[in-house]
């Protein structure tokens, strides 16, 4: 996977290079990443990026021409590169998207500044803008990051235990199960038995259903897309019954005090 990554802040993107996961991922050639300063395709002396915005009002506005020779000159228009723009106004980023992402063999992130770039860079060379989150933040570099960091998870052989990202959350569409390591008991609080026990369906099984339970808790709007079947139905139904339980007990608990 090839990435460019076009920003007037190329120093951000250092330290994420050569750290951890993607630093790895660089090192092994499974991800190629590059980081172009927009100031490189500026033309004015004072190689300068942002403009007033017609019609007024606060805030100032990317220019096109320092983008569009950097797309030009990125031969973004060329070869089989994806090219993703950053921003608010974009689709949220999800699991799915990441791994279609991933099957790509380039991509080029830009990353705005200010209120944004002219958009008639959209029309020009994006071919698609993606969001992170409904909030908005002072450029689209931690975007960009955080896209590539996702990504990178999804290249074979970048994440060492292939296993742990098959059990990625949202992987099949719940959250994960909980996670324990030593001691076996901690400000009085036990791992659950069954994670001792050694008996790897029990554990399976349990896993699967703090998954479940998780999900229903946290976010009951991924049980609608996840792919459940009848054993997590049932585990779900008797989650639900010990639901019921839990309240008459509450319910009772309040009666009787
Ligand atoms: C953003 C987001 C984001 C908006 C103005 C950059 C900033 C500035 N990008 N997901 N949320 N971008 O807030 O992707 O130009």
């Amino acid at each position: 996977m090839h990435v460019d990554t076009v920003t007037i802040f190329p120093e951000l993107f250092a330290a994420f290079a050569r750290t951890s996961l993607v630093g790895r991922a660089v090192a092994s050639g499974l991800l190629q990443l590059e980081v172009h300063d927009l100031r490189r395709f500026t033309t004015d002396r004072h190689r300068s990026v942002d403009d007033e915005p017609y019609g007024g009002g606060g805030g100032m506005v990317m220019s096109a021409q320092p983008w569009l020779a950097a797309l030009h000159a990125l031969g973004a228009d060329a070869q089989r590169a994806r090219c993703i723009l950053l921003s608010p106004q974009g689709r949220r980023l999800d699991d799915a998207t990441v791994c279609a992402l991933a099957d790509l063999p380039r991509l080029i992130l830009l990353c705005g500044r200010y209120e944004g770039l002219d958009e008639r860079v959209l029309a020009q060379g994006v071919d698609e803008d993606i969001s992170i989150g409904d909030y908005v933040l002072s450029g689209g570099e931690l975007p960009a990051m955080v896209l590539i960091e996702a990504i990178s998870r999804k290249i074979p052989g970048v994440v060492g235990l292939a296993a742990s990202v098959e059990n990625d959350s949202f992987r099949h569409g719940l959250l994960d199960h909980p996670h324990y390591t030593r001691p076996p008991e901690i400000a009085g609080e036990r791992v659950p038995e069954v994670l001792l026990s050694g008996d790897h369906a029990r554990i399976a099984a349990w896993r699967r259903r703090e998954a479940l339970r998780a999900t229903r808790d946290k976010r009951p709007d991924l049980l609608a897309h996840a792919a459940l079947d009848a054993r997590d139905r049932r585990m779900l139904a008797e989650l639900d019954g010990e639901r019921v339980v839990e309240v008459q007990a509450c319910k009772k608990g309040d009666r009787t005090e």
